[in-house]
């Protein structure tokens, strides 16, 4: 399978230039919270779940609306909740997406603000972005609310914030937590994607399913980078999962079975990509990829 190097830099340069375009100016009043909603928002970041958004919508032939507003509001979710995480009520980090993260940067009150800002602006973007269009804006602020609402996105963090507190974690109070604090981010912009060119109910099963395969798959990478790469390379602090005691993939079924399950799970989002209608090819490249990447 190719590599998705080739196509990837050009789908993350429109993300950024959406993410320009579709953010208050951070000289907006007032400037404080703006330029911090900013800090965090532009400063690099794999762009993958804005990407497999677009990359989704364009399977679809024919005119259908732009698929950009959608996929910045979910960059700004994804944002978010990763500077909500960082906070010293979480997870306490110092370092984001290789810069000192929002807390550090401004101030706990600043950071905490500037990720409910965030928030608030990816529901904003999608009823505006898809006003003129009221069945399709509905589905979209169904799906973007139900990823990131209290039973997958923040009802995983919840869990994973109650599974730190105890030493016998079990493997399905994991796969909870995977399922809804990271699949749920990364099957969502699948059937956003899909919603927006259009598809048949079947169809968006069938990005629900790849993103949930590829969801877990990442997540368990992410367990993987954080017990063997460096600080560094991560950009994030790395080798926290063990020394906060946490019930990580890597902790419950080693690092082999962990690479395993990540191929399987990788293997199982291929079978579905492969269903997809046109060209799947980049999908199928990304996917591929991600359970190679190193950071
Ligand atoms: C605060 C509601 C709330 C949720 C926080 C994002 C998150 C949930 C926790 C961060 C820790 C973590 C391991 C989350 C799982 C999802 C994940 C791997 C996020 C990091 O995503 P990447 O690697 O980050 O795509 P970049 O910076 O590249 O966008």
């Amino acid at each position: 399978m190719e590599s998705s190097a080739q196509l990837l830099p050009a789908y993350v340069a429109r993300v950024e230039r959406g993410l320009d375009r579709l953010l208050p100016a951070a000289s907006a009043r007032p400037a404080r919270l703006h330029t911090a909603m900013r800090y965090s928002l532009q400063a690099g970041g794999k762009r993958l779940r804005p990407v497999l958004l677009l990359a989704a919508a364009e399977l679809f032939p024919g005119k259908r609306p732009d698929p950009l507003p959608a996929a910045v509001a979910l960059e700004c979710i994804h944002t978010y909740s990763l500077i909500h995480d960082d906070l010293p009520c979480m997870d306490n980090d110092d370092l984001r997406r290789g810069r000192p993260t929002a807390h550090k940067a401004f101030d706990e009150a600043t950071a905490l603000l500037a990720g409910d800002a965030l928030l608030t602006h990816a529901f904003a973007l999608l009823a505006s972005g898809y006003g003129a269009e009221p069945p399709l804006a509905t589905a979209l602020l169904r799906e973007l609310a139900s990823a990131a609402g209290s039973e997958r996105l923040i009802g995983g963090q919840m869990e994973d914030l109650l599974a730190e507190k105890k030493s016998d974690a079990t493997a399905e109070e994991l796969e909870f937590i995977h399922l809804n604090k990271t699949a749920a981010m990364i099957e969502a912009p699948l059937v956003m994607g899909a919603l927006i060119g259009g598809a048949s109910e079947p169809q968006r099963e069938t990005f629900r399913a790849a993103g949930r395969h590829l969801g877990l798959a990442f997540q368990i990478m992410d367990d993987i980078l954080d017990a063997t790469t460096d600080t560094a390379t991560l950009g994030k602090t790395a080798g926290k999962d063990a020394r906060a005691g946490k019930t990580t993939f890597v902790r419950i079924h080693g690092l082999d079975a962990s690479h395993k399950f990540a191929r399987e799970h990788t293997q199982k989002a291929l079978a579905r990509i492969a269903e997809f209608p046109g060209d799947s090819s980049f999908l199928a490249a990304l996917a591929a990829d991600l359970v190679a990447r190193n950071k």
